[in-house]
């Protein structure tokens, strides 16, 4: 399957092209994350490529409003991007043309309108091709001059995530036409941050590392133990400077605590943009700070070569990981509060609860153990909570657990094994704590 594209998804594809050729005015949907907005930018090239005019609006979510949205809209086409496949059934009944390009789980096929998702055709939509690559594949079965659009296809699967282990299917063919028509590189990962290396190093947190994250002298020293002299970016580093920084960087993660496994996702592939001077990732997170910040139109004019946009998205991404490195600063010096099967901590007015706790799962935690956040300033009191596969492995599940102990003292909370939210009283919060420690220990031991 790798590295082909399924003829039953050509077909859809080339329908929704001559669709779209017979509208003068296109409306398009998509998501707010990076995933969305690359989807977003891609659909606008094309569109202006055909001489269309349109509109693009883009959703945090897709709910019942936003099907009235939809229904309400008055234009006669409608393209919807990394979004759609829950409503399908709704969609079907709408009295225009509506083509939906998405990789989300899928409920029902489509009667009427033209549905595109790799779940149709055997491939997963978690793993192996994403919103982005799906309209980038509508984009070239319109015409075959929209491949240079593959660049922005790169920042939604990195922005998905779709890359951390390799690439695979769609995507694994988005791969080997950008290499071959010259638009995209494929570089070996490290552990050392793309770009300005004093910088990129004073704000990483994949990975955080102890000392030198959000310290400008542990930068400096860091990069004087290495041999490096300052302003220097990434690509300037010589064969030598480049090994002796990563195994710096790696025995002081080791030392932290932080798993092989871990440190091996970290230094996943890189995809250069050729020409643009950036790989997958950067683009990427400028895309994704963009919407969640509201100005996605910023995001969609960056995506789409807007050189004013894409300053602007990357100040707002400047300033977002300004703020996350000072919070995990924080956070490690208070360190994490250790119970029997978890481990926890508040971070009272920060915005980036989810984040943070993901990082200091991967890079200061104890590996053994969940991880659990929450935010006491707001009433309720919100709560994330991530896991490894290694947890997963020894028979924790956080979906149920996190709907457990929350309903335990009046609150509510569920989503994946792997990561799960919730939200409960404020003054139950110890009592939530001790009943999701309780529920983890039962869970561990029933397994083994
Ligand atoms: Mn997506």
């Amino acid at each position: 399957m790798d590295g082909q594209v399924p003829s039953k998804l050509l077909t859809t594809l080339s329908k929704a092209a001559d669709i779209v050729r017979g509208h003068d005015f296109i409306q398009v949907y998509s998501h707010y994350d990076a995933d969305g907005v690359s989807s977003a930018a891609i659909i606008a090239k094309t569109l202006l490529r055909m001489g269309k005019e349109f509109r693009i609006t883009l959703f945090t979510t897709l709910n019942d409003r936003g099907i009235d949205i939809i229904r309400g809209c008055g234009a006669k086409c409608v393209i919807i991007t990394d979004l759609g496949a829950s409503y399908i059934e709704q969609l079907d009944g709408m009295p225009f043309d509506v083509i939906v390009l998405d990789h989300h789980t899928i409920i029902s096929e489509a009667k009427r309108i033209c549905y595109a998702n790799p779940h149709l055709y055997g491939i997963d939509g978690m793993t192996s091709g994403c919103g982005a690559t799906m309209s980038l594949l509508f984009a070239v079965t319109a015409d075959e001059r929209n491949w240079d659009l593959v660049q922005i296809a790169f920042a939604g699967i990195a922005g998905d995530r779709q890359h951390i282990n390799g690439l695979s299917g769609l995507n694994t063919y988005l791969l080997s036409e950008g290499e071959k028509r010259g638009y995209i590189e494929r570089m070996p990962g490290s552990l050392i941050p793309a770009g300005d290396l004093s910088e990129g190093l004073y704000l990483l947190t994949d990975p955080y590392i102890r000392g030198v994250s959000g310290s400008r002298e542990g930068v400096s020293r860091l990069l004087k133990d290495a041999g490096i002299a300052e302003g220097k970016s990434y690509s300037d580093l010589t064969e030598e400077e480049s090994r002796k920084l990563s195994s710096l960087i790696a025995v002081k993660l080791a030392s932290q605590g932080m798993l092989q496994q871990s440190m091996a996702e970290v230094a996943r592939d890189r995809y250069n943009l050729k020409g643009m001077g950036m790989d997958a990732e950067v683009l990427s997170s400028v895309l994704n700070s963009c919407g969640r910040a509201g100005i996605g139109g910023t995001g969609i004019a960056a995506g789409m070569g807007d050189r004013a946009s894409f300053r602007r998205g990357s100040e707002i991404t400047r300033e977002s990981a300004d703020q996350v490195v000072r919070c995990m600063v924080d956070l490690d010096s208070a360190g994490l509060n250790q119970m029997e099967h978890i481990q926890w901590f508040d971070t009272s007015d920060s915005g980036f609860t989810g984040m943070l706790c993901g990082i200091a799962m991967q890079c200061i935690g104890d590996p053994e153990k969940p991880t659990i956040g929450l935010n006491k300033s707001n009433v309720p009191v919100n709560i994330s909570s991530r896991g490894m596969w290694g947890q997963l492995e020894k028979g924790i599940d956080l979906s149920v657990a996190m709907r457990e102990a929350c309903a335990s003292v009046g609150g509510v909370g569920g989503g994946h094994k792997i990561a799960s939210g919730g939200s409960v009283p404020p003054d139950k919060v110890d009592q939530f704590l001790m009943n999701l420690d309780g529920i983890i220990g039962k869970q561990l031991g029933s397994s083994s």
